[in-house]
């Protein structure tokens, strides 16, 4: 079978799911959020990885739905750890460009935020310079009625993307996520080290928080904690992991 056909088989069969990695505010370590990184497990595959087929399902089409499930999946998940005393904790959530175009997003995501009775400046929305800088009137929209839902919208790889920085004073943002690429070299690369700190600067000066991605050591911990960026996520600190196991690790922390 096509593999767009076995994306969409993939959906009704239950074979996707969501990991979740978690975030830590860097003043005292504490666990803050979760991000959900949706996989697909294939049977004879096995784990199957989004850079291989959301590129696919956005083409289709089949991201719609695809992402439907993991907006309905992550906030369900956020619903029962919180009933269940695990929190206060965030839950970070990828759209895809298209989902982000949809009509109706908004509405959709309030409508399940009030079955769920969830509070909705528990959930975060991670987006693309890309998606904010094509049909930015409609972006504008999208972000504003997003915004009034009281949900929080982040930049996720903040820096790879065209920076038009206007956008930040345009835009209702909550959060800049540092590119990992921006992060891997801060050890050897002064350039590095001086673009995280401007951004950290600019976004602060804006009320908008910064949190880091693509961890993988000490050094950049440290750095990133002296350049006064609030949160970090990354392999060093903790890798996105299936529900069972995050469970263990909530039900330590809280
Ligand atoms: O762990 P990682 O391989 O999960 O993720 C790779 C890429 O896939 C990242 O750029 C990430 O934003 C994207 N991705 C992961 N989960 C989701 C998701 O649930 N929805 C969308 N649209 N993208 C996702
Ligand atoms: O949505 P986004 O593009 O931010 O997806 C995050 C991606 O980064 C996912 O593929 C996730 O598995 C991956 N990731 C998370 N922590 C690390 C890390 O410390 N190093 C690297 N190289 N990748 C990471
Ligand atoms: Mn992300
Ligand atoms: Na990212």
């Amino acid at each position: 079978m096509k593999i767009s056909g076995e994306l969409h088989q993939a959906l009704e069969k239950n074979q996707m799911e969501l990991h979740y990695q978690p975030q830590f505010r860097l003043s005292d370590g504490k666990l803050i959020g979760v991000e959900a990184l949706v996989r697909w497990n294939k049977p004879g595959a096995g784990l199957i990885y989004p850079g291989d087929f959301i590129p696919l399902a956005e083409q289709t089409g089949m991201i719609l739905p695809l992402g439907q499930w993991i907006l309905t999946t992550a906030c369900r998940q956020l619903q029962r750890w919180l009933a269940d005393g695990l929190g206060p904790l965030r839950m970070a959530i990828n759209l895809s460009a298209r989902q982000f175009r949809q009509p109706g997003l908004a509405q959709d995501i309030a409508r399940l935020l009030g079955e769920l009775k969830l509070d909705p400046r528990s959930i975060e929305l991670e987006i693309t310079e890309s998606m904010l800088m094509e049909e930015m009137e409609m972006a504008v929209a999208t972000m504003t009625s997003l915004n009034r839902l009281g949900v929080k919208l982040a930049i996720d790889d903040f820096g790879t993307g065209y920076s038009s920085l206007a956008y930040l004073k345009r835009f209702p943002i909550h959060r800049l996520k540092i590119d990992k690429s921006f992060i891997k070299d801060l050890a050897r690369q002064a350039e590095d080290r001086a673009i995280v700190g401007s951004i950290i600067t600019l976004a602060h000066s804006m009320k908008i928080a910064v949190i880091a991605e693509g961890i993988e050591d000490e050094y950049q911990l440290q750095q990133l904690s002296r350049q006064a960026c609030d949160e970090g996520q990354g392999y060093l600190l903790a890798r996105p992991m299936p529900v069972a196991e995050i469970e263990q690790l909530l039900r330590q922390d809280f």
